[in-house]
């Protein structure tokens, strides 16, 4: 290990469960280790018995566990109202047809979103974000895609920038302007997807309100041909794209993403061989969603078996939303994926942490404890990483470290 300097800090006497796949061990646990962080980063993980007998800045972890802070990466934290009453009304017997005509559904978060202050949508989201955190989140990724107007999307990703500014996290924003035709458009979706790609797209790419492109592709959203419209638009500008794909029918949105090389293709419950196989080939991330999966009842699972077999990377994301996925919690997200969807606890971790990260472009430098990667890590009153799959809503976090500071 290289020499120390003064304001190194060491966190010693700790059990690291780094998740880097170098290490053999499940969940790369290293016993009786050091994370030693200059700056804002890892400088090395070392074994106790080789760190320097003496230091000024050490914390004695006491034998705690630590993980990688984790990385939600996908989330609609940025909403006006709640739909509450709808879920309501749905479980009293009341079709979506009759919701929809009552003014309900994504629309009903559309005109709430609009008529809200940036204030106003800025204090409701930081709640979520304070319970994302409170859980050990330290990257979380937003989108915009209840505003579905030039002006009410800035206003969204505004939001999710001051709360970047405001908290000890990293935001990383997406456009989601193609999350559904907004009610003007009604009897022209083509039209309003020509104002996402000639104006809103570059508009808001010019003032760095974003740096990922999404989009809901499905028969209640996007066209395949409207969805590679969008990525064209995207790509010609060097957009990373992603895309909600394969969520309630399989429309080949997944090989679609990834011909166009995406980041992840997002739900695909109904994703087929076909779609596996491409997303295996230009790497892109599956991004699992159980929470939706749950909150919507619905039976079909995303192909697990096939992803795994194929070596396609699984994230785990909690999908917050206040349609159909009203759950703040990537805790429950993990265990809603180990009990619905079949993945193995360390799964669900590599989900939540180093899959997550390659699924926002940073798979090189967050979502694991190893030198050179960003100094967020959680400490933990745990023993072992399963403790937080098993028991969602104990929350045995200890402390918080974002960027080498505790907070
Ligand atoms: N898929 C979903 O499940 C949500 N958005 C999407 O693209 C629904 C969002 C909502 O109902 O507000
Ligand atoms: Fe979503």
């Amino acid at each position: 290990m290289q020499q120390l300097q003064p304001d190194d800090v060491v966190w010693r006497n700790a059990r690291l469960a780094t998740m880097d796949p170098d290490q053999t061990a499940p969940y790369g646990i290293m016993e009786e280790c050091a994370l030693v962080v200059r700056g804002q980063h890892i400088l090395a993980v070392v074994p106790e018995a080789e760190l320097p007998p003496a230091h000024r800045n050490i914390v004695d972890l006491e034998g705690r566990l630590v993980t990688p802070g984790l990385i939600d990466c996908h989330t609609h934290l940025v909403f006006g109202g709640d739909r509450a009453s709808e879920w309501e009304q749905r479980l009293n017997g009341v079709s979506y047809k009759t919701i929809g005509e009552r003014g309900g559904g994504i629309n009903a978060t559309v005109t709430a979103t609009r008529s809200s202050t940036p204030e106003a949508l800025l204090a409701l989201a930081q709640q979520r974000l304070q319970r994302l955190m409170s859980e050990g989140v330290t990257t979380i990724e937003i989108k915009s895609g209840y505003g579905l107007n030039a002006e009410a999307e800035t206003k969204m990703l505004q939001v999710a920038q001051r709360l970047a500014r405001n908290n000890p996290v990293e935001v990383c924003p997406t456009l989601l302007a193609a999350h559904a035709v907004p009610g003007e458009y009604r009897h022209d979706p083509d039209a309003y997807l020509t104002l996402v790609c000639e104006e809103i797209l570059p508009a808001l790419w010019q003032e760095g309100l974003f740096e990922a492109v999404d989009v809901f592709c499905e028969n209640v959203g996007f066209t395949p041909a409207q969805t590679e419209r969008l990525f064209q638009a995207a790509t010609a500008r060097g957009i990373p794209v992603k895309g909600h794909v394969e969520q309630l029918s399989n429309l080949g949105g997944a090989a679609l993403v990834s011909r166009y090389s995406g980041l992840s293709a997002d739900h695909i419950e109904y994703l087929d061989d076909v779609g596996v196989r491409a997303m295996a080939q230009h790497g892109t991330v599956a991004v699992l969603l159980p929470g939706a999966f749950y909150f919507l009842q619905e039976r079909q699972r995303p192909p697990v078996e096939a992803l795994r077999k194929r070596g396609v990377p699984m994230a785990v994301a909690t999908d917050y939303n206040p349609g159909t996925s009203p759950f703040a919690s990537l805790h429950l997200a993990m265990n809603m994926a180990c009990v619905q969807f079949g993945l193995t606890p360390e799964e669900a971790w590599a989900g939540v942490t180093r899959h997550a990260a390659r699924a926002l472009g940073r798979g090189a430098t967050h979502g694991q404890l190893k030198a050179g990667f960003v100094a967020d890590f959680i400490v933990w009153d745990a023993q072992h990483p399963v403790e937080m799959v098993y028991e969602p809503g104990r929350n045995p976090l200890h402390q918080r470290v974002f960027r080498g500071t505790k907070a």
